[in-house]
């Protein structure tokens, strides 16, 4: 995989899908997962996590990644948007059960995992913290801290979140008739554990390759915390990287 610049991928047609360089992002993972699932082409395009990324503002109205543009259509930049945007353009195999209950299921504990004040968002603050403790921290850490809601007391409740989650996650698993969250067959909500469940443990470095600073901050945390990820969950998260997304995963630096 090799990323195009902003410049470069603008004006192309079909999927364009910007996702941060060099890093396992979760939030681009799952979604380039679930682009692969649905057996999609994408031209891959380079953000900078944490930079500027003045370009991208330009093209999308926002920095972040990941974001998925098809061709003449408005960006799509938010979790929840890009996974009914995948499914309206590519309506074989739904990354969402039809049936409301069941879609309400998978929406609901997608928005644990990878919404606002999810998994992944509390994970973020416990990688920002010995940064942000420091005298003068570096302006892409200020950047982060500032548009993902950093503050001494969301770093302090992250804790207890990140628990109550991942009980309510085991939950859901042990409740479904299936290997999977919702349904027989796999939704977003798999994806996005299999993607986020690597921000309490990793997979091995020969699947993912991941930087070392990253690693570390992402097996560690509180006792508790790690120990939310059950034997349940971990098992899950394998069993979608066997079955359904390609290994070892590649995010190259360029
Ligand atoms: N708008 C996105 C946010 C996704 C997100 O948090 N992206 C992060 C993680 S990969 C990111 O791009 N961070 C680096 C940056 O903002 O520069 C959503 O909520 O779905």
């Amino acid at each position: 995989m090799k990323y195009q610049s902003v410049e470069e991928a603008r004006d192309l047609p079909g999927l364009r899908l910007v996702l941060t360089a060099g890093v396992p992002g979760p939030w681009g993972e799952s979604a380039k997962y679930m682009v692969r699932y649905k057996g999609l082409d994408f031209v891959p395009v380079h953000q900078e996590g944490g930079g500027e990324n003045s370009a991208l503002l330009d093209w999308t109205g926002q920095t972040a990644a990941p974001v998925a543009v098809y061709d003449d259509l408005p960006p799509v930049s938010h979790w929840l948007d890009l996974v009914m945007f995948l499914d309206r353009v590519a309506p074989a195999k739904p990354l969402w059960p039809q049936a409301a209950a069941d879609r309400a299921a998978a929406i609901g504990l997608s928005t644990l995992i990878a919404g606002v004040d999810g998994l992944g968002w509390n994970r973020r603050f416990h990688m920002l913290a010995p940064l942000m403790a420091m005298d003068e921290p570096p302006e892409a850490i200020m950047r982060l801290a500032r548009k993902y809601g950093w503050s001494e007391r969301a770093m302090a409740a992250a804790n207890d979140t990140l628990i109550g989650i991942c009980a309510e996650l085991d939950r859901a698993l042990e409740a479904s008739a299936s290997e999977y969250f919702v349904g027989e067959v796999p939704t977003a909500t798999d994806f996005h554990w299999a993607a986020f469940s690597g921000m309490l443990k990793p997979l091995p470095a020969h699947m993912n390759p991941m930087p070392d600073w990253m690693r570390a901050a992402w097996s560690g945390g509180d006792a508790a915390v790690r120990a939310g990820l059950t034997v349940r969950l971990e098992t899950h998260r394998d069993m979608m990287f066997e079955r359904h997304i390609a290994l070892p995963l590649d995010y190259p630096e360029e």
